[in-house]
C-alpha cells in the first residue's frame, strides 16, 4: 500500500517481517562495528536518538555543527552499508548511483527528532530512503520553510519512505514513538535507517 504525503511517499509494509529481522541482523553487526552515540547539537545539547552509520561517509553532530565525515568518533573507518540494505534502495528508487551513507538512528523510550531539513548533502536532486524497524514512530511532515500546517503519519515496522523531487527539502521530525508497539526488538525502542547520496 502506498499514500503520499505533501509529496512524501510513503510505501506501507514495504518490508515483509522475514526481511526486518534479517535487517535487525545487519544493524546489530554495524552497532558492533560502529557502536551508536547520542551526538550534541551545535547548541551544545545530546541529542535523545542514538546514531551512528554505515557507507563511505557518517552523519555526525558536534558543537561545530552538522557535517558528514568519513570516520566514527572512535577513529574507525564507517563499515560499508550491508548488500540488505541497498536492496530496498535500489527496489525503491530504481537507481544505479548508490547511496553513500546509511544513517542509523535509535530511538528508546522518549526519544523524539525536532523538526529540521536534510540539506548537508551536495546535490538534493537524489531521493533520499527511510526504512522504519520496530515501535511505531510519529512522523511529522512540514513545508520548505520552517513553521506552517505540517500533517503527521504513523510509521511502523517494514514501512518504507522515499523522499524525492519537491518533497525533498521540506522541513520534517519524528514527534515520538509508541514505546513497546512492535515485538520486533527484543527490549522494544525504534530504529531508521536513513539513506543519502552525499557527494
Ligand atoms: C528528508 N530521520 O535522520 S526518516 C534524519 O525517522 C531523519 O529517524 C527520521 O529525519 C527518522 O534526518 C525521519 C528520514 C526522512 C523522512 C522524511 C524526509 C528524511 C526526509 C522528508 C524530506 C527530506
Ligand atoms: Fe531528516
Amino acid at each position: 500500500m502506498q499514500l503520499t504525503v505533501r509529496g512524501v511517499e510513503v510505501v506501507k509494509s514495504c518490508v515483509d517481517e522475514a526481511r526486518q529481522a534479517r535487517l535487525v541482523e545487519v544493524v546489530r553487526d554495524v552497532w558492533r562495528q560502529a557502536p551508536p552515540y547520542a551526538p550534541e547539537t551545535p547548541y551544545g545539547k545530546a541529542m535523545s536518538v542514538r546514531m551512528t552509520s554505515a557507507g563511505a561517509f557518517g552523519w555526525y553532530s558536534d558543537r561545530s555543527g552538522y557535517r558528514y565525515v568519513s570516520e566514527h568518533p572512535n577513529g574507525a573507518a564507517w563499515p560499508g552499508i550491508p548488500e540488505e540494505v541497498l536492496e530496498i534502495w535500489r527496489e525503491v528508487t530504481g537507481l544505479e548511483r548508490l547511496p553513500e551513507c546509511c544513517l542509523v538512528n535509535f530511538y528508546g523510550e522518549g526519544a523524539r527528532m525536532g523538526m529540521h531539513q536534510d540539506k548537508d548533502e551536495a546535490d538534493f536532486s537524489w531521493p533520499v530512503v527511510s526504512i522504519s524497524l520496530g515501535d511505531d514512530g510519529l512522523f511529522r511532515i512540514g513545508n520548505l520553510t520552517r513553521g506552517g500546517k505540517t500533517e503527521s503519519v504513523w510509521l511502523n515496522s517494514g514501512d518504507v519512505v522515499v523522499m524525492g523531487g519537491e518533497s525533498r527539502l521540506v522541513y520534517h521530525g519524528v514527534d515520538r514513538i509508541r514505546y513497546g508497539s512492535s515485538r520486533l526488538l527484543e527490549n522494544g525502542g525504534r530504529i531508521n535507517l536513513t539513506l543519502r547520496v552525499v557527494t
